[in-house]
């Protein structure tokens, strides 16, 4: 069975909650293995919620929060909802990083890691240096347990586009710069251009709390596919079978302006994927996965 890590920035957007459902159905399908999820934005509400939905999905599995970046004190639209219910706070969850290493670590055989948010966590556990859990350092880490990385991020239909995960913030920017340049294994890029208009949702019950989610962001109609278009490939495992073509080529981010640049090179380790239908294939697909 495939070890599946999942990065997010729980919060920001609501297709992050459709990528979780997506997971949570395939994990209980016996597709993968989903091991954890890490936080890369950090509200108070931020790991509360994401723990009352996973356990609404009654799928408990570790979670952690990127506890390096401050604690953002706005009000998310549908994060104080689910934290309202349960008992847990922001000090019940261990660092992201920290939580990335032990998963890493403790799994048996390979992991492969879904990115759909910003990249600071990844970065910060690639670049990580031995510590009580491991001897090894992040890197020596990768390149003996991580097999693949699944990134929502960039905007690929142009050289310089510049898209939400890769440039929001400067630290966004140096930790997508860090792990295109940086990571050993293969990754899978899915850029902005791929979800734009592929909306999603809309088909759910109106009991469902996963439609709640989508309501209390401002997106009763539905949400554009970015992130559940990203963890559907990434449970399929393929990127042809999950209906893309791709371009294989040495990608990378400008540190400074988070512009996203690349070189086509049937020997490098980025990919970046174009879909083979029409949008109503993809819909279509996570649709049914997620009612
Ligand atoms: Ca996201």
């Amino acid at each position: 069975m495939r070890n599946i890590i999942l990065g997010t920035d729980w919060g920001e957007d609501c297709d992050d909650a459709v990528a979780v459902r997506v997971l949570t159905r395939s994990h209980k399908a016996g597709k993968i293995n989903f091991i954890g999820a890490g936080i890369n934005t950090h509200t108070p509400d931020a790991a509360p919620s994401l723990y009352r939905f996973l356990e609404k999905e009654s799928c408990i599995i570790p979670i952690g929060v990127d506890k390096s970046c401050p604690k953002k004190d706005w009000q998310n639209r549908y994060q104080p909802r689910l934290a309202a219910e349960t008992d847990k706070t922001d000090d019940d969850f261990e660092d992201a990083v920290r939580l990335y290493r032990r998963l890493i670590c403790e799994a048996e055989g390979k992991v492969e890691i879904i990115e759909i948010g910003f990249l600071q966590v990844l970065a910060g556990a690639l670049m990580s240096e031995p510590d009580d859990i491991s001897p090894l350092s992040g890197m020596e880490l990768f390149k003996e347990k991580v097999s693949k990385v699944w990134i929502m991020g960039g905007k690929w239909s142009e050289q310089g586009g510049k898209e939400f995960n890769f440039s929001y913030t400067p630290f966004a920017r140096k930790a997508a710069s860090v792990v295109l340049e940086k990571c050993p294994c293969e990754i899978t890029l899915l850029g902005w251009e791929i979800g734009a208009g592929v909306p999603t949702g809309n088909t759910l019950s109106r009991d469902d709390y996963l439609y709640q989610v989508l309501a209390d962001h401002g997106s009763p109609y539905g949400r554009e596919s970015w992130d559940p278009m990203t963890a559907i490939m990434a449970v399929i495992g393929d990127e042809d079978m999950a209906g893309y073509n791709f371009v294989r080529c040495r990608a990378s981010v400008d540190p400074e302006t988070g512009a996203n640049y690349y070189i086509p090179d049937e020997n490098a380790k980025c990919k970046f994927v174009c879909k083979k239908f029409e949008d109503s294939y993809y819909i279509d697909m996570i649709n049914e996965v997620i009612e």
